[in-house]
């Protein structure tokens, strides 16, 4: 097994990674930036190294002073936790070049899940049901291109290849439209990826998101831990997600599961992933893999009581997965919000001390939180602070859980999106389960702002 590794990400995932390697007997090197020496997983790392100024261009997404920080210490292995340098190949590539193990998916993957057309290509050739659209980028020939879109039916969605997350995107609703949103895309995509390699499908116009985690060992070994529902979102940020997906029944579950573990063995996949799908009147269509461990890793966890990130290091060092689909059940319900240091009105960041807090605690209630009395939230990163998930028998006891776990916490010294999170938890319409991706946005119009 790896004996050390190096955190190169920051606040609850770098803890909760922390917490997994002191489970595991594996010790811990801390990187962090000038912004962040008071980080709780920093002061309970076995070793720390400042790796530069707080801009993350200086700091976490420092590729040299990352790889410097695992040579001075000696350590094995290099966990990049999400967002930052999680989905980069050359980072990954060079991780391993510098004779280090990349607690991710081989380059290969990350570089072929990166573009996204080539994405679609790989997941339709393995048999996972994609939107429809080719794939393909698109040409330049303006006849081809009315006339592809005519084939699909309007209203079509451009999208950059080199985009994802919900960069870089555009829906054309009628034909007078289409060949200036193909000139805009792709000058975005240039401009934002250096790519201006762009693509067309049918715009679903009131999905869900469902995604499915994966784990496979890189030995043959692949299973699946069901799906997520994270369809409560505000401006592709997810606000509350939820395990299993309203709804889905248990054949769905199998039938889409079957397929995704199928697509990892011909990809020659490795690690944890998820396959997003969008979800539309009882049919899954693939839009994006994400190649790293996701924020909502937890809601899975509790459903199914594997640890993600302990499996993560297990197959990163080369072993094989230590269980079987056969062993895995889901157990109840789990919900997930997502707290974050923001004004609650405009959802600008609110970075600043935390005066007093109280977390929740109780049956089926799982705090993931860097935070601490008199700790400082940085101006400089995301704001994400926390979450909070609650687990129970059945979904209406889960949401009772975290309607009390709700009531129960508070942090003063910053805002923050709890009351959000209350409004969300009392909602009817929430309650009966299975909204669309932009139920949120219409429900509270100046979400959009
Ligand atoms: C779509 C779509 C509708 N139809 N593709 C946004 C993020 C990126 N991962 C893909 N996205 C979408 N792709 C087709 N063909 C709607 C979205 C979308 C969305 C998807 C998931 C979660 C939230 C979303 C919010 C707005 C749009």
């Amino acid at each position: 097994m790896l004996d050390k590794i190096v955190i190169a990400n920051r606040g609850e995932i770098a803890l909760r990674i922390l917490r997994a390697c002191r489970e595991l007997g594996i010790k811990t090197v801390a990187v962090y930036s000038q912004a962040d020496i008071d980080l709780m997983h920093v002061k309970l790392a076995d070793e720390s190294v400042c790796i530069g100024p707080p801009e993350p261009a200086k700091s976490y997404l420092n590729i040299p002073a990352i790889l410097s920080a695992a040579e001075v210490t000696d350590a094995m292995a290099i966990h990049p936790g999400y967002g930052f340098l999680s989905e980069s190949a050359d980072f990954a590539e060079q991780v391993e070049s510098s004779g280090f193990v990349f607690i991710g998916p081989p380059a290969a993957a990350i570089r072929l899940m990166g573009d996204k057309v080539s994405a679609k290509k790989a997941m339709r050739k393995a048999g996972v049901p994609c939107v429809p659209g080719p794939d393909k980028v698109l040409g330049d020939n303006a006849d081809k291109n009315l006339a592809l879109a005519r084939e699909i039916g309007y209203p079509v969605i451009l999208k950059a290849a080199a985009g994802g997350g919900g960069r870089g995107m555009r829906v054309i609703h009628a034909e007078g439209a289409l060949m200036n949103a193909i000139q805009l895309v792709r000058t975005e995509a240039k401009a934002a990826f250096g790519d201006s390699g762009i693509y067309m499908e049918k715009f679903l116009e009131k999905p869900r998101h469902i995604e499915f985690q994966v784990l496979a060992d890189g030995h043959g070994n692949v299973i699946h831990l069901g799906e997520r529902d994270c369809s409560m979102q505000r401006k592709h940020q997810k606000v509350v997600e939820e395990a299993p997906a309203p709804g889905i029944t248990e054949e769905q579950r199998r039938d889409m599961g079957v397929k995704v573990c199928e697509a990892c063995r011909q990809i020659g996949y490795r690690g944890a992933g998820t396959f997003e799908f969008l979800y539309d009147e009882g049919c899954f269509y693939f839009i994006e893999m994400n190649t790293r461990v996701q924020v909502e890793h937890p809601v899975t966890e509790m459903v199914t009581g594997v640890d993600i990130v302990h499996q993560q290091m297990r197959v990163a060092a080369g072993e094989k997965l230590g269980i079987s689909q056969g062993d895995i059940g889901l157990n109840g319900h789990a919900i997930e919000c997502r707290i974050n240091a923001e004004n609650p009105k405009n959802f600008h960041p609110s970075p600043g001390a935390i005066e007093r807090s109280h977390f929740p605690g109780g049956p089926g209630i799982r705090v993931d939180s860097h935070l601490y009395d008199g700790y400082r939230v940085p101006p400089f990163y995301d704001s994400l602070i926390g979450k909070l998930i609650a687990h129970g028998p059945d979904r209406n006891s889960a949401m009772k859980r975290m309607q009390n776990a709700l009531d129960e916490m508070f942090i003063t010294g910053i805002d923050t999106n709890l009351a959000l999170h209350r409004q969300i938890i009392d909602d009817s319409a929430f309650a009966a389960g299975g909204l669309d991706i932009h139920y949120l946005e219409r429900k509270h119009p100046h979400y959009n702002l």
